[in-house]
């Protein structure tokens, strides 16, 4: 409706409707458009990326430096072009993408991904975590605290080499977050399917396929499920480093 969204910034979270995108381009980008949904421009440790492709095709460049990505590809294809591999990656496909790594996406029309970004946490015992990828739906959904009507799939290995956590949660209709969870670890969602009312520090929204939100540290959050389909959502977590 004219003058209104359901976009709302609050102290502890953000839900980021569709509807209030603006785009960006970086250096080296072409025929690619970036969505900043989320950023350490408004409190964030990581930034969350929605990038998609000019018809004719096109590519996104990312630099080496301190930060580590994860690349999830929503719909379409796309190519990750490193030094010395190109990884394609169907639809559900993803890609961890360690610090120090330079590497360029590349789309089409139908390419829909979305990039987790964030400074490595170094920790004196461990290695770097490797570069891996792999493909969403081909990994088992298990059930959350027994729960069988609440599945998630972890796309990341648990292992303390790796910082993050990046794992997709489906519900059945009326399936629900077990309890308010409150905690250290941040969050960056991304709607994928279905809808739901998200409860945000003291405030209930309904959300739908589409719709991004930013919990910070501590925030309160629930989740239930609600219509005739399953809702399932991809979501962000900093994992293995003491505060
Ligand atoms: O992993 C999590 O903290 C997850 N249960 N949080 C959430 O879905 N909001
Ligand atoms: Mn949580």
């Amino acid at each position: 409706m004219f003058g209104h969204t359901r976009t709302t910034l609050a102290h502890r979270h953000a839900l980021i409707a569709p509807d209030g995108h603006v785009p960006s381009t970086f250096p080296g980008w072409s025929d690619a458009t970036a969505f900043v949904i989320i950023s350490p421009a408004m409190g964030a440790d990581l930034s969350q990326i929605l990038i998609t492709f000019e018809p004719s095709g096109g590519s996104a460049y990312f630099p080496a430096d301190e930060h580590e990505h994860v690349i999830y590809v929503e719909t379409g294809t796309c190519e990750v072009h490193l030094a010395d591999q190109v990884i394609p990656l169907a639809t559900t496909g993803f890609a961890f993408i360690p610090p120090e790594t330079a590497f360029t996406l590349q789309g089409t029309a139908a390419t829909r991904l979305t990039v987790f970004r964030k400074i490595y946490e170094f920790h004196l015992d461990l290695d770097l975590p490797p570069l891996l990828h792999g493909l969403a739906s081909a990994i088992p959904g298990e059930p959350f605290l027994g729960n069988p009507r609440a599945l998630l799939q972890t796309l990341l290995p648990i292992d303390p080499r790796y910082d993050m956590a990046v794992n997709i949660f489906t519900y059945q209709p009326g399936a629900t977050l077990p309890f308010v969870e409150t905690h250290i670890m941040e969050h960056g969602l991304l709607m994928l399917s279905g809808d739901g009312i998200y409860r945000l520090e003291n405030s209930y929204y309904p959300v739908t396929a589409g719709d991004a939100i930013w919990m910070a540290p501590y925030c309160p959050q629930w989740f239930a499920a609600i219509g005739d389909t399953p809702a399932s959502y991809l979501y962000y977590k900093d994992v293995h480093r003491l505060p």
